[in-house]
């Protein structure tokens, strides 16, 4: 009785490259922070991967890895629905649907279709223009009543929001209307040798991947960036120092310390000793991560066991959505 009363959340991440900090701390970590409050369905987007070129083998390896990641971060199958989007035809089958309810300029509005089709320009496919129609249907399919996410994908939420309420108010009250969730801490991490842009696994310098090795994070964190002025000296500056303000943001997310705490707690020391230290709390954070992932890696009996349930629930959830949406748009049922 008390399951049926929690409030739902739902969220996905694409399975496009290997999870990095800034999934870590701008979403997952949120979402295993949360397991208790809510009834959680999490999911690995590999439909909309396809929007850029992938390597097949890679994207296979790279859906069942990231769901040790997943369980890994504390995501515990058990407690949460964790499933492949490929694996509940209901999703693509809901986006032509809300293809039809979609218009061409408020797609060409979204930034990230902007920024892909700026950066694969010989491949601008229509996927990649009605991506955020497939993300609308991915949500409006659970009615959930958050969406966990990190900064960059609120104008994704927001137009999921305007899709549901444009077809709500056509047929009446069929979709929720889901909030957009984004951490006050985390949701914004840059690179470390590009402090300028978040960090993106399409930018693998600066960038702190969940399966690198203790080493490999130290020496990324001591070659971190941090500020041209030599004034040395660990303080929130994000407009002149946004190198240390993201070294500052990591290590209070990481440890529940607040800014002021910080330049308190670095008062005096340069940042010859800033840096590694925030290297070792994310050495330290990881590590558990890491080893847990590596282990559930190996079993891949228990991962598919994982996926087949998962997708069970899901489906039992969105087709019930779309059993409605069927109905009401006047397709025939028998
Ligand atoms: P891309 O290589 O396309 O930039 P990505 O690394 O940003 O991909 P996504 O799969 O787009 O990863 O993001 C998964 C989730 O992690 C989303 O909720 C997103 O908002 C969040 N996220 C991604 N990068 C960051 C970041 N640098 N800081 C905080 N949150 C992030
Ligand atoms: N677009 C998201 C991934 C994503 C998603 C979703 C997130 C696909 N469908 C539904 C939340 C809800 C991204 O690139 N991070």
């Amino acid at each position: 009785m008390e399951e049926l009363q929690k409030k739902r959340m739902l969220s996905g991440i694409q399975p496009s490259g290997d999870l990095h900090l800034g999934n870590y701390l701008g979403a997952i970590k949120n979402w295993a922070d949360r397991v208790n409050d809510y009834e959680c369905f999490y999911f690995m987007a590999d439909l909309h991967t396809i929007t850029v070129r992938q390597d097949p083998a890679e994207l296979r390896k790279r859906s069942i890895n990231q769901l040790a990641q997943y369980i890994a971060c504390g995501l515990d199958p058990e407690q949460n629905v964790l499933f492949l989007q490929s694996h509940v035809p209901a999703h693509s089958q809901l986006a032509w649907v809300l293809n039809c309810y979609t218009m061409f300029g408020e797609l060409s509005r979204m930034t990230q279709f902007k920024d892909k089709s700026a950066k694969y320009e010989n491949n601008i496919n229509a996927g990649l223009f009605t991506y955020p129609v497939l993300m609308a249907a991915d949500i409006l399919l659970y009615q959930p009543d958050y969406v966990p996410v990190g900064e960059d994908q609120k104008q994704h939420v927001e137009i999921c929001r305007d899709i549901a309420q444009r077809f709500n108010s056509i047929y009446g009250d069929v979709f929720k209307i889901p909030e957009p969730l984004i951490a006050k801490t985390g949701a914004r991490i840059y690179g470390l040798s590009t402090p300028g842009d978040k960090m993106s696994k399409s930018v693998p310098d600066g960038c702190v991947f969940l399966m690198d090795s203790p080493d490999d994070i130290r020496r990324k964190f001591k070659r971190a960036v941090t500020d041209s002025d030599r004034e040395n000296c660990v303080r929130y500056d994000k407009e002149n120092k946004p190198g240390v303000a993201n070294l500052m943001n990591i290590y209070a997310t990481l440890t529940g310390k607040t800014i002021p705490e910080i330049e308190a707690e670095f008062a005096g020391q340069g940042y010859g000793v800033f840096k590694p230290a925030v290297g070792e709390a994310v050495v330290e954070a990881l590590r558990p991560i890491r080893e847990e992932a590596e282990r559930l890696m190996k079993d891949k009996a228990y991962l598919n066991e994982v996926y087949l349930k998962g997708a069970e629930k899901a489906s039992y959830v969105a087709n019930k959505t779309l059993r409605k949406v069927y109905k009401k748009v006047g397709f025939y049922q028998i």
